[in-house]
């Protein structure tokens, strides 16, 4: 393990100081105790239960497709439920059964929440609106930054499986890389035995890392990353980290038996714009000009 002393403090700031700047470019990332109050954290808790009884097997609202990856991936697997209206989409955790009669049930073993920030107005002001966030994401990408996406993965109890080392921006179809953040906000306690965020501090200055795609996931080459470096980040409910778009981190298995729920968003800096893949896939690359990203062609719908 890193024998850095993580960057968390305990209360997000109206304002970050000069000192969190400083340490957010040098390091990569952020963590905060204390961001959401405990009826934000709830509201954001219940509204996924929320969105889970409004839309799954609701064949009004919703289709529910089977995934997999042509790659076998496990993570990318798993009963789909797609909102025939908007974006919004949520994957079931791949060894989890859903069953219509079993909804929050079936709310605790969600994987994976795809364009959620307008489906609950909690989500919306967490989002967008929230003052002391908007003040941390102004100081760190500018004044005039914009959201680019929400996505969130949960690790229900005893089955939720890893996230492995990846750079965000792997994935993302943006022209260049120093102006995006996640913000990942716990909902749960969590700690190392439930898959609590891990980071590898600094790592987001050497560029882009050669990812593939493994059993699980895609992940960062062996060798590419040195996990030894890995420092955990727990958080209490409430507890909020902020990260460079280029820092590798993961998050391991849940093998206990308490759930680890999360929101996430990402944000991008005026500077950079929204790309095709194809222009992604020119500028993540190795030295050599080849393609070390994600490829999302890897994936496949099975109705
Ligand atoms: O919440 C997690 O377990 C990992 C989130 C993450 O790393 C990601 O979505 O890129």
């Amino acid at each position: 393990m890193s024998t850095k002393t993580p960057n968390i403090y305990p209360t997000l700031p109206e304002q970050p100081d000069a000192d969190m700047i400083a340490r957010y470019r040098e390091d990569g990332y952020l963590a905060f105790l204390n961001a959401l109050t405990p009826e934000e954290v709830k509201a954001a808790s219940n509204g996924i239960n929320e969105l889970v009884h409004k839309y799954a097997f609701n064949e009004a609202l919703t289709e529910h497709v089977h995934t997999k990856s042509k790659s076998g991936s496990q993570n990318s697997g798993g009963l789909l439920f797609r909102s025939k209206t908007s974006d919004f989409h949520f994957q079931v955790e791949s060894q989890y059964v859903a069953r219509p009669d079993r909804l929050d049930e079936l709310a605790d073993n969600i994987r994976k929440f795809q364009s959620y920030d307008m489906e609950l107005p909690i989500y919306d002001y967490i989002s967008h609106k929230h003052p002391k966030l908007r003040a941390l994401l102004g100081a760190m990408l500018g004044e005039d930054y914009a959201p680019y996406s929400s996505m969130a993965l949960c690790k229900p109890a005893g089955i939720g499986a890893a996230k492995p080392w990846h750079q965000d921006l792997a994935y993302f179809s943006v022209n260049r890389f120093d102006g995006v953040a996640g913000v990942w906000i716990a909902l749960d306690e969590a700690k190392v035995d439930n898959g609590c965020m891990h980071v590898i501090p600094g790592g987001h200055r050497t560029g882009p890392r050669e990812h593939y795609w493994s059993k699980v996931d895609c992940e960062i080459t062996t060798g590419e990353v040195d996990a030894q470096q890995g420092l955990p980040i727990e958080l209490p409910p409430g507890g909020l980290m902020i990260f460079d778009g280029m820092l590798p981190h993961e998050t391991p298995p849940n093998r206990s038996n308490r759930r680890r729920r999360a929101l996430q968003f990402h944000y991008r800096s005026a500077a950079t714009q929204i790309v095709p893949r194809a222009e992604h896939r020119a500028k993540f690359t190795a030295p050599d000009g080849m393609f070390i990203g994600c490829d999302y062609s890897k994936f496949e719908t099975v109705n």
